[in-house]
């Protein structure tokens, strides 16, 4: 437990949030030799990884890929043990990178910033949080996260639920007992995917209910040869620049055909090479899977197959076979003993686009065609991604106005990183920028060092002010929004662009333009004195 520190008053910058991007942005300014503190709504380090404790949490990017390069000490000294990490493995690695750069002296924890107003006058940025506090800082680095604000699924009477309602983004630090209990789990994203093995095998009955069935590949975990890990470790830096410099953030193999020019008993060969293999990187197999629904089918084709092989009954094998959307359009999920748990006998697949949820009744949930009583509900329904932490602040920037009528159409950045009217306020791979369509760990580092930078720059050259220009910023968003529509990703109802959330605006925000090409605009921008930014 840690005890709570009480925040600085004055600060030369506020950060908010102590996952990996609060926690590198603190000890990249202090190492600049500013005055730096951050707030931290949860009781410990972490962010996604202390929230999301749920059996299977793991991680879809390679361990040797999804951690900090900026210090090789830490490198060195840190030995990852799987190919995928699992959750508590993760916690450990920020842990100890926390404990290493010695950083929880600066971090307050259990306090909720929930007021940011810019004070025009002074050029300051004004917080309070839940704690009573508050705080004048010159800057601001919002580190609050993608995937931080839990959802709940839109169900009349879920909060009155009379069993235990638990959310996979939520999940209680002390774990769960599920042995001898009926348990429901809504949702078959990634969250869902990876957690109905493991309840599925604490349970006494499990019921998943499916309303849209995702496409997912196994992921293929296995221990990590430790020869491997030191032949990477002894040669680090130059791993990590490729992928600083690759599309995704890492270093998969981007192949160059179309999946039309293909003969099927090749395309059969690289499907089932990937297969075997696991991970992700069918996506990549051929240049047009991301704009292609023609050519996106013929992965999808396979998988439907493999579905068939895996899962025993023919009905339920059916309704696990994912139509209706391209493949690629959700994020691809990896799945490890997913296809195989449905051929137990405690776990039942509930079809709910056939027979939608109607309600949640006492501790039932009721569907169109039946009435499931439950001990243990389980939503893995995902979250208000990239917006939903920012607007959950009383943001206010030049003039009072608020973040969220700014963007009530959708993000509105200049480079991902800032955004006019809001001067001195940085986001940390978020909206605008690759962030989570990305290896994130690389992404959070080009930001976090970007952004310190400039940062830097305003003290170093006694500049009050930093603000994103409206038109530099309306050219970006286009950008970003144009990228997007010529991809299959608008044809998948998904959180990627805001379907999970009642009301939201149905943008693709993300950028799509590629890691290493955005890292090389943000260098320009900055190479430029900062070009599209009023610096005062
Ligand atoms: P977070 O880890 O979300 O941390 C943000 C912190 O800000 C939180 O601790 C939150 O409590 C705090 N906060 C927010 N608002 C406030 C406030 N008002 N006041 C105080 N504190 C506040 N990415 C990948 O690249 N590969 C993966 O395999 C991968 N797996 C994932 C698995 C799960 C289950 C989830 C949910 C996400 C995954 N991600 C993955 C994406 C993940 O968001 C990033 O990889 C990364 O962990 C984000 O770090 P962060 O520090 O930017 O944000
Ligand atoms: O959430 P999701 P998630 N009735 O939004 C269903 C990262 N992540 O937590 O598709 C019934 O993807 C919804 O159904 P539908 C990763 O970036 C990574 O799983 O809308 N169902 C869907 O099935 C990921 O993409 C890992 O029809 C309802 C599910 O809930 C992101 O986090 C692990 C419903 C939500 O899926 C979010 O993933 C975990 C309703 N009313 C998370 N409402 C890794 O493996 C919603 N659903 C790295």
């Amino acid at each position: 437990m840690n005890d709570r520190v009480t925040p600085p008053a004055q600060l030369d910058t506020l950060v908010v949030g102590a996952g990996f991007s609060g926690i590198y942005s603190l000890h990249r300014l202090r190492s600049l030799g500013r005055t730096v503190h951050v707030v931290e709504a949860d009781t410990d380090l972490g962010g996604v990884w202390f929230r999301n404790r749920y059996p299977g949490a793991r991680c879809d990017i390679e361990s040797v890929d999804y951690c900090y390069s900026f210090d090789p000490t830490i490198v060195a000294e840190w030995t990852w043990t799987e190919r995928y990490p699992a959750q508590p493995e993760i916690l450990r690695y920020i842990n100890f990178v926390a404990d290493r750069l010695d950083l929880r002296s600066g971090i307050t924890f259990g306090t909720k910033v929930t007021e940011l107003h810019w004070d025009d006058e002074a050029s300051v940025w004004r917080a309070r949080t839940d704690h009573g506090d508050t705080i004048v800082a010159r800057t601001v680095i919002m580190a609050s996260g993608q995937l931080s604000v839990p959802q709940l699924p839109a169900i009349a009477g879920i909060e009155s639920f009379t069993g235990e309602l638990l959310h996979t983004g939520a999940w209680p630090t002390e774990g769960v007992d599920l042995a001898g209990k009926r348990v429901g789990v809504i949702g078959t994203g990634s969250s869902g995917v990876q957690a109905v093995p493991q309840l599925a095998k604490q349970a006494e009955e499990l019921f998943v209910f499916q309303r849209t069935a995702h496409y997912a590949i196994p992921a293929r975990n296995r221990p990590l040869d430790p020869e491997y890990v030191a032949d990477l470790k002894g040669r680090f830096e130059e791993y990590r620049e490729i992928a600083r410099h690759h599309p995704g953030g890492t270093h998969r193999v981007l192949g160059e055909e179309s999946a039309h020019d293909v003969d099927p008993g090749a395309l059969e060969e690289t499907f089932r090479r990937h297969w075997n293999n696991g991970g992700p990187d069918i996506l990549a197999a051929y240049r047009d899977f991301r704009t292609d629904e023609v050519a996106a089918e013929k992965a999808g084709a396979f998988v439907r197959e493999r579905i068939r092989e895996i899962v025993e009954d023919p009905e339920t094998a059916e309704k696990l076979c994912p139509k209706g959307y391209p493949f690629g359009a959700k994020r691809l999920v990896l799945e490890i003993d997913y296809y195989t748990t449905f051929n137990r006998e405690n776990v039942h697949l509930v079809d709910v686009a056939a027979a939608p949820i109607e309600r949640i009744e006492g501790n039932e949930v009721v569907t169109t065609d039946g009435r499931y009583e439950l001990d243990v509900l389980v939503t893995a329904t995902g979250f208000d991604a990239l917006t939903g932490p920012l607007f959950a602040i009383d943001l206010r920037g030049v003039g009072g106005q608020l973040l969220s009528d700014a963007w009530k159409d959708g993000p509105q950045t200049y480079i991902g990183v800032a955004t006019h009217g809001f001067p001195n306020l940085f986001v940390v791979a978020g909206a605008g920028s690759p962030s989570v369509i990305s290896n994130v760990l690389i992404s959070i580092e080009q930001h976090v060092e970007w952004i310190t930078d400039l940062v830097q720059h305003l003290f170093d050259h006694d500049l009050r002010r930093v603000e994103a220009g409206l038109e530099e910023q309306e050219a970006w968003t286009r950008e970003v929004y144009d990228i997007a529509s010529k991809t299959l990703f608008m044809k998948g109802n998904s959180w990627y662009l805001g379907a999970n959330v009642p009301g939201k605006p149905r943008v693709f925000s993300l950028y799509l333009g590629g890691v290493g090409h955005y890292r090389d605009v943000c260098e320009k921008v900055a190479a430029d004195g900062y070009a599209g930014f009023t610096l005062s």
